[in-house]
């Protein structure tokens, strides 16, 4: 154990406006603390050693605020960022809060709702592109229906794709260097949300003009809330080419947005979330998306924010323990791992050579596949005894 949890830039650890940001308004209870500025919070962000910050356009600029208001809030948001050298690592536009959005953006049945909400994104687009962000996020929140017949699911899908479609087209028209990531989540403000899931996300971008610049932004409550294996949803994706973004935090089981720091609620998931992004091939920012507890005065904010990292770098040395522990190499041995990653076939072998072999199944049924005692090293590095 080396102890030395200080994030560096070199971690690139981000967090978005609204997390920090958040006055801890819930669906039972005003807020409890101040407005944060985000000139504020970019500063602390960089003081605790994240890299990079993530903004949805009214977390900088309020709705409807005025061209000469809205110029003076990226003025000083692009003086505090070039101050600290933090970098705008992702943008995403806010298509849940206003009540014109209350039947969502891209499938809301009103049409001129549709249009208002494109309009919207484009404007913020701009924005994303002159500050620099690579990855723009889209969590269609309030895209869904709390009853049968009020949404079509089959128009609202294609009203969706015609949204991405469009965006797309804006985005190579422009000459930006953006790719779009969806969020899934199952439900949540809505009484249940379309593309609900990594999964059906992933088929959905497949009928996409331009599914290349199209991938997803998982987060883990959001699957976790589907009762759903978050390290094995990213890993699919990662398979897919598909992790352009993640949001990271914490959640127990199925039940309402928990949205904790990361690392709280399922510490297991967690581990194995690290394992896949740390040795899967991930190379984007470790972006938080959680909520400080409405218990927390601005001094526990901060402390939330800084446990997210230092959690993700224990996690990340824990991880690396165990991929190199002695033990564990020849436990993944016992438990066959090289043997699932060989083809199940030989090069160029015949079905009738496949047909032809010998096989005891009663043999290969008796044969235990050692995985608890696998599971138990990982327990005990999780743990700290190892
Ligand atoms: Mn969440």
């Amino acid at each position: 154990m080396t102890g030395d949890y200080t994030p560096t830039r070199e971690d690139r650890f981000s967090f978005g406006l609204w997390t920090v940001g958040w006055q801890g308004v819930d669906v039972f209870g005003h807020a409890v603390r101040p407005p944060l500025d985000p000139v504020e919070t970019v500063h602390k962000l960089a003081e605790l050693g994240a890299y990079g910050v993530s903004f949805h356009d009214d977390d900088l600029i309020p709705f409807g605020a005025d061209e000469a208001t809205r110029e003076k809030l990226i003025s000083r948001f692009k003086t505090a960022l070039s101050e600290t050298g933090l970098v705008c690592s992702m943008a995403t536009t806010n298509l849940f809060q206003h009540p014109i959005f209350k039947d969502g953006g891209f499938t809301a049945n009103d049409r001129s709702v549709r249009r208002f909400a494109i309009r919207k994104v484009l404007r913020n687009l701009d924005l994303a592109a002159e500050l620099g962000a690579p990855t723009y996020v889209l969590w269609g929140g309030r895209e869904g229906a709390e009853s049968g017949a009020a949404k079509d699911v089959k128009a609202a899908l294609d009203r969706y794709k015609e949204a991405l479609d469009i965006l797309c087209s804006y985005v190579i028209e422009r000459g930006y260097n953006i790719r779009f990531a969806l969020e899934p989540k199952p439900n949540e403000p809505r009484g249940d949300i379309l593309l609900p899931t990594i999964g059906h996300a992933l088929a959905f971008i497949n009928t996409l003009e331009h599914p290349e610049l199209v991938g997803l932004n998982p987060e883990i409550g959001h699957e976790e809330m589907a009762g759903l294996n978050f390290a094995h949803g990213i890993t699919q994706a990662l398979w897919h080419g598909k992790l352009f973004h993640v949001d990271l935090n914490g959640q127990t089981g199925p039940r309402f947005d928990q949205d904790l720091r990361f690392g709280a609620g399922n510490l297991r998931g967690a581990f194995w979330t690290v394992d896949a992004l740390e040795n899967g091939g991930y190379t984007g920012p470790r972006h938080f998306d959680y909520k400080p507890p409405r218990t927390e005065d601005i001094e526990g904010v901060w402390v939330t924010a800084a446990a997210c990292m230092r959690n993700y770098l224990i996690l990340k040395e824990k991880v690396a323990a165990f991929r190199s522990d002695p033990a564990v190499i020849e436990a993944l041995e016992a438990a066959r791992l090289h043997e699932l990653a060989q083809p199940t076939l030989g090069e160029g072998e015949s079905l009738d050579a496949l047909r032809a072999e010998e096989f005891d199944p009663d043999a290969a049924a008796a044969r235990g596949l050692a995985y608890e005692a696998l599971d138990q090293l990982a327990l005990e590095h999780l743990l700290g005894v190892r």
